[in-house]
């Protein structure tokens, strides 16, 4: 498999962890989403995945997987150990409503392809646009610190699609200086995660394309 990625991208150190936590072998690809107009522009990417975004996993048959979300359940689906999903409904409806916290609300608004529009279309200053981006993490990081009880993962003993999601979105937060000292239960979650081999090895800073 390979796996087309940028080091800094929260929605492919998700399914980085997902890879590792299955043991699944697979090429990194860099994308570089700044360089040259960014290569998830480039003809032969839009190739790949007509939405220009990273990740995107090519499989051995010759498809291309998109979106991390769909890709790690298609990765869970395919190799089932260990589990990112609980057995039962309404745990998984649980843990999928925290992933989807971080996926679905505060993730697309604060991409990098969203803070270029407001910057470059909508002509906001950096302050404000500082100011979005802490403003949405920040409302999504209540709901998750009010939803989780981390033991010591954010929805129990074992790792699941909550933490793929959640570890990510902390690094991206702390990149961007929001303070977390009112998320005590996301620090402590992200902190258990962060001593797995698979959730290390995953981390932007570890990757090939690092800068
Ligand atoms: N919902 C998508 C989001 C993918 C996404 O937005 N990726 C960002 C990096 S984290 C990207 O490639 N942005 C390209 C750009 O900003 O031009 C997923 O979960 O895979």
């Amino acid at each position: 498999m390979q796996l087309y990625s940028y080091f800094r991208s929260s929605a492919a150190y998700r399914v980085r962890i997902a890879l590792n936590l299955k043991g699944l072998p697979y090429e990194m690809v860099p994308i570089h989403l700044s360089r040259d107009g960014g290569y998830q522009r480039k003809p032969e990417f839009v190739a790949l995945n007509p939405q220009m975004r990273v990740p995107a996993l090519a499989l051995s048959s010759g498809d291309v997987l998109t979106q991390s979300l769909a890709i790690i359940e298609y990765l869970d689906d395919i190799h089932p150990e260990p589990p990112l999903l609980p057995p039962d409904a309404l745990e998984r409806a649980k843990v999928r409503a925290i992933a989807q916290i971080v996926a679905c609300d505060i993730h697309p608004l604060n991409n990098l392809v969203v803070l270029q529009y407001l910057k470059n279309a909508m002509k906001h200053a950096q302050p404000d646009i500082d100011a979005w981006y802490h403003h949405w993490v920040i409302a999504g990081f209540k709901a998750i610190e009010a939803m989780i009880a981390p033991a010591p993962y954010a929805c129990g003993a074992h790792v699941t699609l909550a933490d793929l999601c959640l570890v990510p979105q902390v690094f991206n937060a702390r990149r961007l200086r929001v303070p977390l000292d009112g998320f005590p239960k996301i620090v402590a979650a992200e902190a258990a995660c962060l001593k797995l081999a698979a959730f290390d090895k995953a981390r932007p800073e570890n990757q090939p394309d690092a800068e």
